[in-house]
């Protein structure tokens, strides 16, 4: 299974069936196939319009090969989401303080597990703060991962002042000379006001002992969640200050395009994707690579 492998099948399978052996004739019908197809992907209309609209002016009443209209899909794409790697910056001085934020189940711990592997293996050392203490399953599972990959953990009590426990891990961090500290948040609707106000709760606690913490504010996407996923990104990066993107589950996922629109609207980079439910199930987002692997040919 490659990478992108559902995206892929989808964008070159179906584009491939609009062709006949000898090329096919750009005219409306061509259009609104490749209309179709390419809004599938959850790229949204505004992306797949751009595309099938260049597409109409370069190629129109002409004969063309899949090849052609695949290289137009790719630059379009490659220009929509024009950003370099962005993986975290650290600081220079003291803990790098990260909090991650996301609707509920979109794969906040487990990602904070992921990263914290990433991490580890590059030789820093990482304190989690296990901030949801709204479930009490949450805790326990933020502790099982913390034992397996070997770092410490700051808990609260179920039901414990969220804010109280971010404090603490990052007292902890510092007190540690820790490089990272991770801080697993609640999973909530970005509609819900109170539960927004408590992130910034967090935010402000976290500032007492570090005036520019969190350095990170990484927003949880699941890439499942297709266009629901825009209404996440506007909602939380507006109440809890975000400054960069997971996405997870991009292995089920027919629907990794909507990283097109969160891109093309809010500015927010994809930092990191997410591809199964192991601890080294995750990688830095490269455009160059996901593009490719939206579009390549083989396998
Ligand atoms: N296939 C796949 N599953 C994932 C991925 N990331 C997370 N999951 C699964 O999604 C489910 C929810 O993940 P969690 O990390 O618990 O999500 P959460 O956002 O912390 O959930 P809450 O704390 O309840 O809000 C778990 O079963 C994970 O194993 C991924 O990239 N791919
Ligand atoms: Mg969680």
């Amino acid at each position: 299974m490659g990478i992108f492998n559902r995206i892929k099948q989808i964008l070159v399978t179906d584009v491939r069936d609009l062709f006949k052996q000898e090329g096919r004739l750009v005219d409306d019908d061509f259009l609104r196939d490749l209309f179709a197809i390419l809004v599938k992907t959850d790229m949204g209309a505004g992306p797949a319009r751009k595309i099938r609209d260049r597409i109409g002016t370069d190629f129109r009443a002409r004969k063309v090969h899949m090849p052609d209209i695949l290289k137009v899909i790719r630059e379009q794409i490659s220009e929509i989401m024009d950003q370099p790697e962005e993986p975290i910056k650290f600081v220079e001085n003291g803990p790098t303080v990260i909090m991650v934020v996301g609707v509920n189940g979109s794969g906040k711990t487990t990602s904070i597990a992921k990263l914290t592997n990433l991490f580890v293996k590059s030789g820093k050392s990482v304190v989690l703060g296990a901030a949801d203490t709204f479930r009490a399953a949450a805790v326990e599972q933020l502790s099982i991962w913390s034992e397996r990959l070997g770092v410490e953990i700051v808990k609260g009590e179920h039901g414990a002042d969220p804010a109280s426990v971010a404090f603490r891990a990052v007292a902890k961090a510092i007190e540690t000379n820790a490089d990272i500290c991770i801080v697993d948040t609640a999973g909530r609707l970005q509609t819900q006001v109170n539960l927004m106000r408590e992130l910034e709760k967090i935010r402000r606690v976290m500032t007492r002992q570090i005036p520019e913490a969190p350095h990170e504010v990484l927003l949880v996407l699941d890439a499942t969640a297709g266009q629901n996923g825009l209404s996440q990104a506007q909602g939380f990066s507006e109440a809890a200050g975000c400054t960069g993107i997971v996405l997870t589950k991009l292995d089920g996922s027919a629907k990794g395009g909507v990283a097109i629109p969160i891109r093309e609207q809010f500015k927010l980079p994809v930092k990191y994707v997410g591809l199964g439910e192991k601890a080294e199930d995750m990688v830095l987002f490269n455009v160059h690579d996901y593009v490719e692997a939206l579009l390549s040919e083989d396998k």
